[in-house]
């Protein structure tokens, strides 16, 4: 599992941490409504300063958690986070990142300080930033494959909580292994397998829904349209902001549907989410094109999504460039249930 570059990437780590003691106060940001791979890769670094350092690391989220599951992840492994708002930044010696970077508008990374550790697997916006030590795997899968080899090559114990957080956000951010996924994550994520707590898994993956959850699964089915292998929809007012990406994930496994948009109002913010089951379209970039001077965007080739302020001028023109990117009309879609 360890390649020469792994093991020397490592030492460096290694090296790196033996500067720092348990005086210093280190904080573990997480970019903006943290998804499950950038939680426990959080957990997973808070594990490496404990043991290399002895030192508790803050993890700090911006945002909110909002998926259910998500939810219960932090609930039920115990991943103690903390609300950008209630900390100040300036207390602490030394900053990390985790599935994110500097300079990114997806976080909240102070541009005037410099990274301590900075692990990532996103594809980098072109920006420079200060860093001690950059992580930059654009082939892994998820940010959690990066953090749990170094535990295994440090040779840290991983708690059964650690282990599941870890699997989990593999699980989550490359689909079970079937997206966006290489060889190191296969050997992680089946390596971290006998180590994690089923019970907790099974009850974070299919957590109880509240009732405006089906609501907004109603918003979403009646507002579908489709053309061809391309599905659009709208769950109009969400009761989080994750429902749109939810949403698109579930349209997807509908028979002949390959490419899915769906987009939904959380507060003031317009979310959308972009996925696709076909190979050589890049959503990570299409999405970016789609909020070019209206707002943020990222993601991978078979996952995307972004926000945007929400207004009918923003919302049209986000549909207007998704539509032109494809090369289709509106008036070609058909209502999905009629
Ligand atoms: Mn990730």
């Amino acid at each position: 599992m360890y390649n020469e570059a792994i093991m020397k990437k490592t030492n460096t780590l290694k090296k790196l941490l033996t500067d720092i003691s348990s005086k210093d106060k280190i904080c573990i940001l997480m970019h903006n409504n943290p998804d499950p791979d950038a939680l426990a890769s959080a957990y997973g670094l808070q594990a490496l300063f404990a043991h290399q350092c002895d030192t508790v690391a803050d993890i700090i989220f911006n945002g909110i958690i909002g998926r259910m599951n998500n939810k219960l992840m932090v609930k039920l492994l115990d991943i103690p986070i903390r609300h950008f708002s209630a900390v100040n930044l300036d207390d602490y010696s030394h900053l990390c990142l985790v599935d994110s970077q500097p300079g990114m508008r997806n976080n909240v990374f102070p541009a005037n300080r410099p990274g301590l550790l900075v692990v990532d697997h996103h594809p980098s916006e072109g920006k420079a930033f200060d860093c001690q030590f950059l992580d930059h795997q654009i082939n892994a899968g998820s940010t959690s494959t990066i953090v749990a080899g170094y535990l295994r090559a440090l040779n840290i114990p991983i708690s059964r909580k650690l282990a599941t957080a870890l699997f989990y956000g593999i699980q989550t951010d490359t689909d079970g292994l079937s997206r966006d996924s290489g060889d190191l994550d296969r050997e992680i994520f089946f390596s971290l397998y006998p180590e994690i707590h089923p019970e907790l898994l099974n009850q974070i993956q299919n957590p109880d829904l509240p009732k405006k959850y089906y609501h907004d699964v109603g918003d979403a089915v009646l507002s579908g349209q489709i053309y061809e292998h391309i599905l659009v929809a709208d769950t109009d007012q969400t009761f989080n902001p994750d429902m749109p990406a939810e949403m698109a994930d579930f349209f997807l496994r509908m028979e002949g549907v390959e490419i899915v948009l769906v987009y939904g109002r959380y507060k003031d913010t317009l979310h959308f989410s972009l996925r696709t089951s076909m190979n050589g379209i890049r959503l990570g970039g299409l999405a970016l094109l789609m909020v070019e001077g209206i707002g943020t965007a990222g993601g991978h080739t078979r996952a995307a999504g972004g926000q945007i302020p929400f207004t009918e001028e923003n919302l049209r023109a986000i549909l207007e460039r998704f539509y032109h990117f494809f090369a289709v009309e509106p008036g070609q879609f058909q209502p999905l249930y009629s």
